[in-house]
């Protein structure tokens, strides 16, 4: 692992670029010995200065489980982040997007739980049986990397390209609808510009909820009840602008749209 100094720069980097915003490049650059528990130990000094700033964590986000995004990025490993309270923005508003860079949106299944989660490579029922509900999200990534370049270290240390979500369209009891065939149509402006199956994530994205927890096992954590969950994106993720009008569209779980701003 690198040394405290080097997380502690790392660090400072990302939530500079995040803030101002602006983009840096790739942290390997600097560091090319970096690891993923580097980049994980940089998510948690963030985390620790974001509950400083009284930002509340409301859930967690797989990002890069389906083929689509590791084509689009490059990168083969599932990479995992958090989910800020404050970054939760309403079905049918409007995206701010003064603290944004280049925006790109993804349509995603949202998982919200109702108990404690926590093990290694759980039965998958025991992950539907402490699902609340499943929800459409669509998730505007940003990344703080020139030219949205980045290796998985990078984009671990940048919490996943993390910027905004949205939730909302028809929330649906997990058992009351087939997760692995849920067709999704992703519209900008009024033209489709990516369609999917919801299966596109790992098969089915409560695999996607099995492998957070799995990973969150062996960092001595657990999912809490409550938890929103993003699964990651089903399609490649598409470049937005101020003024764009995001509709994503799910066989039966309703729609859910958003203005960029
Ligand atoms: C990394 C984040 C990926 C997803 O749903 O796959 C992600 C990136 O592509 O910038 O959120
Ligand atoms: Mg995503």
């Amino acid at each position: 692992m690198l040394d405290a100094d080097a997380i502690t720069w790392m660090t400072d980097t990302v939530a500079d670029a995040q803030a101002t915003p602006h983009t840096i490049p790739k942290l390997t650059d600097t560091y090319p010995a970096m690891s993923i528990d580097d980049g994980y130990a940089v998510q948690d000094a963030l985390l620790a200065r974001w509950q400083k700033d009284g930002r509340v964590l409301v859930g967690l986000k797989a990002g890069l489980t389906s083929k689509a995004k590791m084509d689009q990025m490059g990168v083969t490993e599932p990479s995992f982040g958090m989910l800020m309270g404050d970054t939760l923005d309403p079905d049918g508003g409007v995206v701010p997007t003064d603290k944004l860079i280049h925006p790109r949106v993804e349509a995603e299944i949202a998982f919200v739980t109702k108990a404690e989660l926590s093990g290694v490579d759980l039965p998958l029922e025991e992950i539907i049986a402490a699902t609340d509900f499943v929800q459409p999200a669509i998730e505007i990534i940003d990344s703080r990397f020139e030219k949205f370049k980045f290796d998985l270290v990078s984009v671990i240390a940048d919490n996943g390209s993390s910027a905004r979500f949205v939730m909302g369209g028809r929330a649906r009891r997990p058992l009351d609808i087939d997760l692995r065939t849920v067709g999704i149509v992703l519209e900008k402006n009024g033209e489709i510009v990516a369609t999917a199956s919801s299966g596109a994530v790992l098969g089915d994205p409560v695999r996607s909820v099995r492998m957070l927890v799995t990973w969150l096992h062996g960092r001595g954590r657990t999912l809490p009840a409550g938890s929103i969950v993003l699964t990651g994106g089903a399609t490649e993720a598409i470049p937005v602008e101020s003024g764009d009008a995001i509709v994503a569209r799910y066989q039966d779980m309703g729609s859910i749209s958003v203005r960029i701003g």
